[in-house]
């Protein structure tokens, strides 16, 4: 690197005013800069560790010293990121400082989950790769565009493609399956004794959507930790709460295929388009339009904690969501909002539940997991790879010996105790035979507390191959 640009790879120390006078420096270059832009979809069920990613991912770009494997930064081209404010004002800022003054406090919390849509924008400064685009432009920029939101919303990507008779059709299917079947009792038998042929009225609609809603939330509470649990609002409902837009449910047909104007099906029907037009097309239009890149966090270790039927809904759900983005240049959904995604990672998230010496068998068993929807998209030209990575490292993992046997275990602050302790988390097999019959819980991987002074040193929250997520994710577009 040219020796007139500082060395700024490693900002630990930097506070906000020195970084700002440091930028000042370069400021009077900002002319010969062009400036591109990212947009990262972060994609995750709920619980899936968006919020943490996208509070590390700031950190870590912001304070840089942890992100040895980015290409940008092994080869010393990295400048500085910071915060600049997002060219669109209809969501709230993203409260990277909130989430990480809690979890850097004494006693350090997660992040709540989410319940509303919240955005963030930095700036990377680089220096450009080739000597020729330096001459011309000795700096580059690009900003990079990212949101969150409530891992609810994103099962309502897929009602976007159907209608209230296939949505209806395939949400009753589901019903007919333990443990849905039983967990949703009470609204099946309210079902009982409405029809859909018969005459609307206002408090037979709301009595249906009460059902149905309860029927959502014990799917959301229950031991299997279901997924496909829609519409999203009903269970997140943000600035919609007790809004008609949500007073409706799924319907069996009528019974003579059609069902007159003024019936209940027509209400739940109307309803059910109003959403879709007014709550969740409008969403995705605002928020997914024109993603550039996908990272899809999924939160493996605990769906194999919940079981096999947690395990299969989740892919049913993750399926569902993918088939939108799946066609790269053809989908439905980019077709709608213009988008063209490139790239995607699947990431296992919080792989620091395991020993290092699991990871790769947890990012294998993510392949297995998503193989479908990788491959399509494949197929349709966009470049796709998977990894297990650990936004923020919890635990270390430490070597023990029990009967004479090496045992790779982790040494963590298990979530609600207060000292770290160290324990053999289980491991995971390395091939499909996931849930043997004659275990009952095979899984029973815990929850850790982020440490005690986590991210005080400066150089950004610990984690688990984030550089090389980055990297994948964002490396070209910094070169
Ligand atoms: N150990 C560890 N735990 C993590 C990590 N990321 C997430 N978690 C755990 O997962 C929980 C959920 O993470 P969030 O980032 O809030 O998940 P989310 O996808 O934003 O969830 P919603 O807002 O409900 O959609 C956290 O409270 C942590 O307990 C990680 O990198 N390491
Ligand atoms: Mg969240």
């Amino acid at each position: 690197m040219s020796s007139k640009f500082p060395d700024w790879n490693n900002l630990a120390g930097f506070g906000e005013k020195m970084l700002d006078q440091a930028l000042g420096h370069v400021g009077s270059l900002a002319g010969r800069m062009l400036e591109g832009n990212v947009r990262l979809g972060v994609t995750g069920l709920r619980r899936a560790g968006k919020t943490v990613f996208v509070t590390s991912l700031i950190d870590n770009l912001i304070r840089g010293g942890r992100l040895p494997f980015m290409d940008v930064v092994a080869s010393n081209r990295f400048l500085a990121a910071r915060l600049r404010s997002s060219p669109d004002r209809s969501a709230p800022r993203f409260a990277y400082e909130k989430y990480l003054a809690n979890l850097t406090a004494t006693p350090p919390h997660w992040p709540a989950a989410t319940t509303g849509v919240a955005q963030l924008r930095m700036a990377l400064r680089y220096v450009p790769v080739s000597s020729m685009r330096r001459s011309i432009q000795p700096i580059s920029t690009i900003n990079l565009d990212v949101i969150d939101y409530p891992g609810e919303w994103l099962m309502d990507l897929p009602m976007l493609n159907q209608s209230f008779a296939e949505w209806s059709s395939l949400t009753l299917e589901l019903i007919e399956h333990q443990p849905r079947r039983q967990i949703g009792a009470r609204w099946l038998h309210w079902l009982s004794t409405v029809s859909a042929d018969q005459t609307a009225d206002e408090t037979t609609a709301k009595e249906g959507a009460a059902h149905y809603t309860e029927y959502l939330h014990a799917c959301r509470r229950s031991q299997a930790n279901l997924s496909l649990v829609q519409p999203g609002r009903f269970l997140e409902p943000g600035e919609l709460a007790g809004a008609p837009v949500l007073t409706f449910c799924p319907l069996p047909a009528p019974a003579s295929g059609s069902a007159p104007a003024g019936s209940l099906w027509a209400l739940m029907s109307g309803r059910f388009e109003d959403y879709k037009t007014n709550v969740v097309r409008k969403f995705f239009l605002e928020h997914f339009a024109r993603l550039d890149r996908q990272i899809v966090l999924v939160d493996v270790l605990g769906m194999l904690n919940a079981g096999p039927a947690a395990l299969h809904d989740m892919r049913m759900a993750l399926t569902a969501c993918l088939e939108a983005f799946r066609h790269g240049r053809g989908g439905w959904l980019s077709k709608l909002t213009g988008g063209q995604i490139d790239k995607v990672l699947f990431a296992a998230t919080k792989a620091d539940h395991i020993a290092a010496s699991q990871h790769g068998n947890l990012k294998n068993l993510l392949d297995m997991l998503v193989s479908e929807a990788r491959n399509a998209i494949r197929f349709e030209g966009a470049t796709v790879d998977t990894m297990a990575l650990a936004a923020v490292k919890c635990t270390e993992t430490v070597t023990t010996e029990h009967q004479g046997r090496k045992l790779a275990c982790i040494q963590g602050t298990p979530l609600g105790r207060q000292k770290p302790t160290v324990l053999f988390p289980g491991s995971i097999p390395d091939g499909p035979d996931l849930f043997p019959l004659d275990i009952a819980q095979p899984y029973r991987f815990m929850d850790f507390e982020p440490p005690a002074g986590v991210g005080r040193d400066g150089r950004g929250l610990p984690n688990i191959r984030l550089d090389q997520a980055l990297n994948f994710l964002l490396g070209d577009r910094l070169t």
